[in-house]
């Protein structure tokens, strides 16, 4: 097993729209296992491939209590949206330090393939809703904060690039004094 890197946005890959998985295999079967470490050591509730320089349509999901009702979706649809919306403040393991509300439907109902191959379909609310969808926007290429306004998305990515230099500076200074 493995922790893979997870892209930090503003990185442009993170708004690659994701293959379908042609055949559910070993190598696919890897990743999944890649992937669920990944988000469980982050920690997160969900993770698309895609956050993980991976462009193919695979998703894990734990939204439980105690980390142990892993969900993993391959090839996964959205097959009926609530007319029903809820508010939900969203986080990114791609957008750290940044959580805001986002309106999204408050039920739908997914289908997918599990890590066999084998089709299933499901019905999501709470805050399984909420993850499903924000995963599936990340298999489009679309982060959260794309839902925001632009005057947000505008502070935010100024905020981020502000850290980003803040961070350079600090490793170029850590470089001189050793
Ligand atoms: O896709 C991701 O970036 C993962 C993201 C999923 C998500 C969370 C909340 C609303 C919508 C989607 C996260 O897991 S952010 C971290 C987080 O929510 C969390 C972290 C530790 C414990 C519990 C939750
Ligand atoms: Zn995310």
């Amino acid at each position: 097993m493995a922790l893979l890197p997870i892209l930090q946005y503003p990185d442009e890959r993170l708004h690659t729209v994701a293959k379908p998985v042609a055949q559910v295999d070993d190598r696919i079967r890897q990743l999944v296992k890649d992937m669920a470490e990944t988000m469980y050591d982050a920690p997160g509730v969900g993770l698309a491939a895609s956050q993980v320089d991976v462009h193919e349509r695979v998703v894990v999901i734990d939204v439980s209590e105690e980390g142990n009702d892993l969900l993993v979706l391959i090839n996964p649809e959205i097959t009926w949206y609530s007319e029903e919306s809820q508010v939900y403040e969203e986080g990114c393991l791609s957008v750290e330090g940044v959580y805001d509300k986002v309106e999204r439907a408050s039920e739908v109902k997914v289908k997918a393939l599990d890590e066999n191959g084998k089709p299933f379909e499901f019905h999501a609310d709470g805050l399984l809703a909420v993850c499903v969808q924000h995963e599936l926007d990340h298999l489009d290429g679309k982060v959260f904060v794309e839902h925001l306004s632009l005057l947000k998305q505008n502070r935010i990515l100024t905020r981020i690039r502000k850290q980003q230099r803040e961070a350079k500076k600090a490793a170029a200074a850590e470089k001189v004094t050793v």
